[in-house]
């Protein structure tokens, strides 16, 4: 009999999948698997995806027999070099950057690729700046400065302190009955944040070394976790590669919806914002409308976009 389930964990050829009143089945996939809409990736079956099972007679291992159609997917490079994409996630209601301003410091650059990644998936995603216990007076109104920027574009923000506990409340109420995906450099505390959400949980985390003051990737498969309120976070390992969708140079600042927005007063329909006369955004630079650190984003990404194809 076959049976709908939830996959939470996925390693290589194994799936850890979630059925019926909260039970777990270890499955595999056997023989020809189809996926449909032809996607290449090197896994055909991710976190977040809800598929049909059925247990082989008499034993408690399961085989995943079908894939059920997926709301959205989260791709990423399988290594830095490889051609190869793998499938991060599926259907992912709300995707979350965590970011510090120190310990370590998330540089902007990092934070605009993802969220580009994260317009071009189509999936709304939010901002959660964590370990405001260590910051000074300065990291405080960096921060500051720094939601205000993205508030101003439209992303939520979330101030935290997973370590005293502090602005935890916005957060979950955003978390509840959703199936939300956390990503942020090594050490930022997005595991620590789950083990504090859900104490049950009891999951691996890192002392970061004072002298890299960074971490080590601790988590190295995504991993979907229930929450005790409802909904669902999965646990990324690093980001590297989150970012890597295909896009064309000129769509790029689609991805970027204030200068997309102020775009459409731009002289020429084809402008890049690059230095063509009467470009709308370079004026909104100028003038303060737009961020000079979300447009120098904007144009490391385009010259990496011609880099690869010089
Ligand atoms: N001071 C302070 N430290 C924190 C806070 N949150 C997490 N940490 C610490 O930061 C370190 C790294 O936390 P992890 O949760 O392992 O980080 P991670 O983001 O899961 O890292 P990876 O799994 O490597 O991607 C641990 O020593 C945590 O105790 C916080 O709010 N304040
Ligand atoms: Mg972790
Ligand atoms: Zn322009």
């Amino acid at each position: 009999m076959k049976q709908e389930g939830l996959v939470i964990k996925s390693t290589g050829s194994r799936y850890r999948v979630l059925y019926g009143d909260l039970r777990v089945a270890e499955c595999a996939i056997k023989g020809k698997f189809r996926v449909r809409g032809g996607l290449k990736t090197t896994n055909p079956v991710a976190v977040g995806d809800r598929v049909l099972f059925e247990f082989e007679p008499g034993t408690a291992a399961g085989i995943i027999t079908d894939l059920l159609d997926r709301k959205n997917y989260i791709l990423r490079r399988a290594s830095n070099l490889s051609k190869q994409v793998q499938i991060l996630a599926a259907n992912v209601d709300h995707v979350f950057l965590m970011v510090t301003i120190s310990h370590p410091l998330t540089q902007p650059e990092f934070i605009d690729r993802f969220l580009i990644s994260a317009e071009a998936y189509r999936i709304p995603a939010g901002l959660i700046i964590n370990k405001t216990d260590l910051y000074t007076a300065g990291d405080t109104e960096k921060m500051e400065h720094m939601i205000s920027v993205y508030e101003k574009i439209g992303y939520k923000c979330y101030r935290l302190s997973v370590r005293e506990q502090i602005g935890l409340e916005p957060l979950i109420d955003c978390l509840k009955g959703k199936i939300s995906l956390i990503a942020g450099n090594s050490g930022v505390g997005k595991t620590t944040l789950l083990n504090t959400l859900n104490p049950e949980l009891n999951l691996k985390t890192a002392k970061i070394s004072d002298y890299h003051k960074q971490g080590k990737h601790i988590t190295t498969f995504p991993e979907m976790h229930s929450l005790p309120f409802g909904g669902y976070l999965i646990d990324s390992p690093g980001i590297k590669g989150f970012g890597m969708v295909d896009m064309q140079r000129n769509e790029i600042y689609h991805f970027f919806p204030e200068i997309f927005r102020i775009s459409e007063n731009c002289k020429f329909y084809n402008c890049l914002h690059l230095d063509e006369p009467g470009c709308a955004v370079r004026l909104a630079v100028e003038e303060g409308d737009i961020d000079p650190l979300r447009y120098r984003s904007y144009l490391n990404i385009i010259e990496d976009e011609n880099r690869k194809y010089r």
